[in-house]
C-alpha cells in the first residue's frame, strides 16, 4: 500500500529548471495554438440603425444569446445599434466584402442589388399582416431569402415592419390628388421611386439618418415609414400628418455575410439558421407591442392620424406593377402570393 504525503505536495529543489522548462514549452504551444482557437472562437458583428429598445435590435440580441448558449460561447454576436456602423447602404457594402458580418436592414435597401426582393415591397400586395406571415413563413419567404446570394448576401430571416404610411409637415393628405407635386423622401429604391411617382409626387430618396433634418428644414414635404420608425426617429416632431395609406409591407430582412458563411462549418451554419428563424415569433411580439406604444406616443404629442381614400392611391400603382414585374420568375412570385389564402 503506498501512503500518501500529508499536506501541500512540495517539488523538489532539484525539479525547479524542469518545471520552467514545461512552463515555457506550455506558453509555445499556446502561441502555437492560437490562431487554430481564434479561428474556432468567431465574434461576429451585426449592424442596425434603429436605436437599442427597437424590436429589430432586441430580435437580433435574442438570437446572439440563443447562437452562444448552443455554439458553447464558440459563437458570439455584438449588436452594433443606433447606425454606430453607418448607414444601411454602408453596412451592406461591409457585409458584401465580409468586414461586416450581419446585418439587419430593410428590403428595400436591398432592392437594386437583387431585384426578387422588390416583390415583397410591391404596393398593396399583402392583404393582412396574416397574409403577409404566411407567405414569409412558407416557401415564398424562403425562395426570396435566397434572393441576394448570388451577390454576396445570405438571408437569415424575415422581420416584421408593419404598413408604411405617409406623412406630411404642412397639409394633411387625404385622397390621391393631395399628393401631387410634394417632395416625398423614400428609401434608395428604385421601386420606391416609382411608387411615389405613380401618385404624382416627386421622390427625394435618402438615407434614413437624413430625414429629420430634410423634414424639419422643409428639403421635403413628406415622408413615409411605419408607427415604430416614425416615432423612434422623432419624425412625428416635424411631420404631424400621418396619413394611413398603408402603401407597402416591405418586410426587413437579416443578412449574412457569404464570404464568411462559406467559412463556417455546416453545425454552425445550422445553428445560426436555427437562432435567426427562432427570433422571428419572438420578433413579432415585440413588434405588435410596438407599433400600440408607438401611436399612442405620437398621437399624445399631437401627431394627426389621418384616414385616406386608399383605393384612389391602390388604383395609381399598375405602372409600378408593369415596370417592376417582368421576368417570368417575378410574375409567378406575384401570383402565388396573391393566392396564399
Ligand atoms: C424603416 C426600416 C429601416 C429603414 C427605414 C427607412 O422602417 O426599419 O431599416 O430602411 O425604414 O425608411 O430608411
Amino acid at each position: 500500500m503506498t501512503t500518501l504525503p500529508r499536506g501541500p505536495i512540495r517539488p523538489a529543489r532539484t525539479a525547479r529548471p524542469l518545471r520552467a522548462a514545461v512552463a515555457h514549452a506550455t506558453l509555445a504551444l499556446a502561441a502555437l495554438l492560437s490562431p487554430v482557437l481564434a479561428a474556432q472562437a468567431a465574434e461576429f458583428r451585426s449592424a442596425d440603425i434603429h436605436p437599442d429598445d427597437y424590436p429589430t435590435v432586441l430580435a437580433v440580441r435574442h438570437m446572439a444569446d440563443l447562437v452562444k448558449e448552443r455554439s458553447n460561447g464558440k459563437m458570439t454576436i455584438r449588436v452594433f445599434s443606433g447606425g454606430k456602423l453607418g448607414s444601411e447602404n454602408d453596412s451592406i457594402e461591409q457585409v458584401k466584402l465580409g468586414a461586416l458580418t450581419m446585418a439587419r436592414v430593410s428590403s428595400a435597401a436591398m432592392h437594386n442589388i437583387c431585384p426578387n426582393t422588390r416583390v415583397p415591397s410591391l404596393p398593396f400586395l399583402f392583404r393582412s399582416v396574416d397574409h403577409l406571415h404566411k407567405v414569409l413563413d412558407g416557401d415564398i419567404g424562403a425562395q426570396l431569402l435566397k434572393a441576394c446570394e448570388g451577390a454576396g448576401f445570405v438571408g437569415l430571416a424575415w422581420y416584421d415592419s408593419g404598413s408604411r404610411s405617409m406623412y406630411t409637415r404642412n397639409k394633411p393628405i387625404k385622397t390621391l390628388a393631395d399628393a401631387q407635386g410634394l417632395k416625398i423622401r423614400v428609401q434608395q429604391s428604385d421601386l420606391s421611386v416609382a411608387m411615389v411617382e405613380a401618385m404624382g409626387a416627386n421622390a427625394t430618396p435618402m438615407a434614413m439618418g437624413e430625414v429629420y433634418t430634410s423634414l424639419k428644414t422643409g428639403l421635403v414635404d413628406a415622408a413615409e415609414n411605419n408607427f415604430p420608425s416614425y416615432e423612434s426617429a422623432h419624425h412625428y416632431e416635424v411631420a404631424r400628418y400621418y396619413e394611413l395609406t398603408e402603401h407597402s409591407m416591405t418586410p426587413e430582412i437579416l443578412i449574412f455575410s457569404k464570404r464568411q458563411w462559406d467559412k463556417l462549418s455546416p453545425d454552425d451554419q445550422k445553428i445560426l439558421r436555427d437562432a435567426a428563424s427562432e427570433s422571428v415569433p419572438y420578433m413579432r411580439k415585440l413588434w405588435t407591442e410596438r407599433e400600440t406604444k408607438s401611436r399612442a406616443i405620437v398621437e399624445k404629442a399631437g401627431a394627426q392620424i389621418i384616414e385616406v381614400d386608399k383605393a384612389s392611391f391602390q388604383a395609381a400603382m399598375k405602372p409600378v406593377y408593369e415596370r417592376f414585374v417582368t421576368t417570368p420568375e417575378m410574375k409567378d412570385l406575384v401570383q402565388r402570393i396573391l393566392a396564399v389564402q
